[in-house]
């Protein structure tokens, strides 16, 4: 299989530690991929015409995309590691706490293509700031109702959220989230200390 794949993308990072949490790192070969909204580059968008990754371009020709579906679909190839979508009624906490991760990356990503993408005189501040509102409320959130959960084992629904805290550093250091989030901060050291997240940590801006 082809993964379309980029270093710095969060969302290719869910499911590169999915492979290596799972031993299958061998079952894919790894397709660089660079581009943005204004300009696909390299993006596959013959393969997944949203030009977005990560795209896994399977056997058989048929390509996934979305990391969701990406990593629904290789937990289910997986023989060894963690049960990273347990069944159901687990599943759906596991599934909702994935959402929540992700739309913290979601927010962050077009703060971040508000700034890098569009000129000083057409950035909005009161559109960055509610997207980082959205941000500030989902880690009020897994602070105040998702540490249980996040303590457990490892879940994809962790694994999101851990991605999402480490692109808030890289990309977002200036909003400090650790200040205000201890508990999370903790969790999150414990996350960034697994083997797994030290090989896929994206590499300095
Ligand atoms: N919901 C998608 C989001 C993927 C995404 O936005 N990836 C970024 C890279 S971090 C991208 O491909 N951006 C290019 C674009 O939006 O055109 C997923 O979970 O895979």
């Amino acid at each position: 299989m082809t993964l379309h794949y980029s270093a710095t993308s969060p969302y290719v990072r869910k499911a590169m530690i999915l492979l290596h949490e799972t031993g299958m790192l061998d079952s894919v070969t790894l397709a660089p991929s660079m581009g943005t909204p204004v300009d696909p580059g390299t993006m596959p968008v013959g393969a997944n015409p949203l030009g977005k990754i990560p795209a896994l371009e399977r056997d058989d020709g048929c390509t996934l995309y979305d990391s969701r579906v990406i990593c629904q679909y290789l937990a289910a190839q997986a023989t060894k590691g963690p049960a990273l979508y347990p069944a159901a009624p687990a599943l759906w906490e596991t599934l909702t706490l994935e959402a929540t991760g992700d739309g913290i990356l979601d927010a962050a990503i077009l703060m971040r293509y508000e700034t890098a993408l569009r000129a000083p005189e057409q950035q909005s501040a009161a559109w960055i700031e509610g997207q980082w509102q959205k941000i500030a409320r989902s880690l009020t959130a897994l602070e105040t109702r998702w540490m249980a959960h996040l303590e457990g084992p490892l879940t994809m629904g962790s694994i999101a959220v851990g991605c999402a805290l480490t692109y808030l550093d890289f990309r977002h250091a200036d909003r400090d989230w650790r200040a205000s989030h201890p508990t999370l901060a903790a969790w999150e050291a414990k996350f960034a200390a697994r083997d797994s997240a030290k090989a896929t940590v994206p590499p300095a801006a």
